[in-house]
């Protein structure tokens, strides 16, 4: 069987691709290791950012995917005391609210079933051939047997620890790694953010609640990267959340999950080789402190589209060549926001991390996004993403 791109992997980035793709007539097969309903139900990110819903306006899908707009507030509170930063919109339209999973959910109907394209969930085995001088194969098993696909070029969409990035031989890729020393526990609990998001600075240590739907929200507590479910029963996350949000006001709700996400920054580069190109988090991962890693993925997704798009419809390379050049720059500007702000959330908090110098130091980082015009701006910009796109 023969295609023109096969997309390993159905999370946000593959299904955005596929979706890409198939509206400029690219033929491509998307193959996913887990089944529909598990793709649909899965819940990460909150935001889509500036720059994504310019995206999606541009490919024309920005009103069949995403939700409405969103209020650009961030409480940050310092031991119990808020303080409103409203993000700086004078150049665009707003981001939106859009969960990870909506929009998952959202791109899952429009492809497969507005536009009929080919997912394949469900299968195991994935096996990558890229060698130089023959056309790339991808095989995989279903529970009809084994399979094998032809194709001019293979995108991995599979996160970190698929078989895309793995296929590529030693010594190819340079790995860049920063390891913070800590985690977060992420708990989805059943009660709304009833004001603003927060990202709560407390000598006990970081706390976030984000919004995610009507009903839910997701908190974020900094712990020991060792901390695992037995040592966080939900009374504890509870009392956590009172004391480091200094309100005894809040009120023991339902905790749907416990996830525990080691604190850390990765980029592979470059992030392709022959005729396989990575995306999303399979080439690189983000502390989720900037809420960058779907709106990282997102951006690769929209480069690789426009070139792929060229080199299958009109026989031009150039852009694909360019392909991990064009995006890695962009890639380190989101890891350099996620990591000044996981370092000045959690500096600014527990001064038995990192002393009382850099608590004071970086509490003075986040006045000046109160105090400062101008980084009130850079801020802004980071926040929408569209600091990313003048290039
Ligand atoms: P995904 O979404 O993980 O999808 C990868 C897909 O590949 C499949 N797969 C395979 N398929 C076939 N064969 C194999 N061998 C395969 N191996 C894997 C998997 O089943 C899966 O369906 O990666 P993608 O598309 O690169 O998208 C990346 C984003 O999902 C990720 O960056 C974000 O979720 C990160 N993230 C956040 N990003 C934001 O922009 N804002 C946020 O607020 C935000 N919060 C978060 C997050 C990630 C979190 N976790 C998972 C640590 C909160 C959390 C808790």
């Amino acid at each position: 069987e023969e295609t023109a791109v096969v997309i390993v992997g159905a999370g946000v980035s593959g299904l955005t691709l596929a979706t890409f793709l198939r509206t400029s007539g690219v033929a491509c097969v998307v193959l996913e290791r887990i089944d529909r309903a598990h793709v649909e139900v899965r819940q990460r990110a909150g935001v889509v950012d500036a720059r994504a819903v310019r995206m999606f306006e541009q490919w024309g899908l920005a009103d069949k995917l995403l939700a409405g707009p969103l209020a650009q507030t961030i409480d940050y509170r310092v031991n119990g005391v808020g303080r409103i930063f409203e993000t700086i919109e004078d150049d665009g339209s707003p981001g939106r609210f859009c969960t990870q999973q909506m929009l998952v959910n959202n791109l899952v109907r429009e492809l497969i079933d507005v536009m009929a394209g080919d997912v394949r969930f469900s299968v195991t085995d994935v096996s990558i051939q890229n060698d130089e001088d023959r056309r790339p194969r991808v095989s995989y098993s279903d529970a009809a047997g084994s399979h094998e696909l032809v194709c001019d070029y293979i995108v991995g969409c599979d996160a970190e620890h698929g078989v895309s990035r793995a296929s590529i031989p030693d010594g190819v890729l340079t790995r860049y790694s920063h390891d913070f020393g800590y985690a977060w526990l992420a708990a989805l609990v059943e009660a709304p953010v009833t004001g603003h998001p927060i990202m709560g600075v407390s000598d006990h240590g970081f706390v976030a609640q984000l919004p995610r739907g009507p009903q839910r929200s997701r908190y974020y507590l900094q712990c020991a990267l060792s901390d695992g479910p037995a040592d966080w029963p939900d009374t504890r996350i509870w009392d956590e959340v009172r004391l480091r949000l200094g309100d005894n006001t809040i009120e023991n709700a339902v905790v749907h999950d416990k996830d525990f996400v080691p604190m850390r920054s990765v980029v592979y580069a470059p992030m392709q080789y022959r005729n396989l190109f990575l995306v999303g988090d399979a080439a690189h991962l983000l502390p989720p402190t900037g809420a960058k890693g779907m709106n990282l993925a997102l951006y690769d997704v929209d480069v690789l589209a426009r070139a792929l798009v060229h080199a299958v419809r009109d026989h031009d390379r150039a852009a694909l060549d360019a392909y991990s050049s064009t995006v890695l720059p962009h890639i380190w500007k989101y890891q350099e926001f996620s990591a000044w702000m996981t370092d000045t959330m959690h500096d600014a908090g527990d001064p038995t991390q990192n002393g009382t110098f850099r608590q004071m130091a970086a509490r003075a980082r986040l006045d000046n996004l109160f105090d400062s015009p101008t980084a009130a701006r850079l801020h802004s910009e980071y926040q929408r993403g569209l600091n990313q796109c003048r290039r």
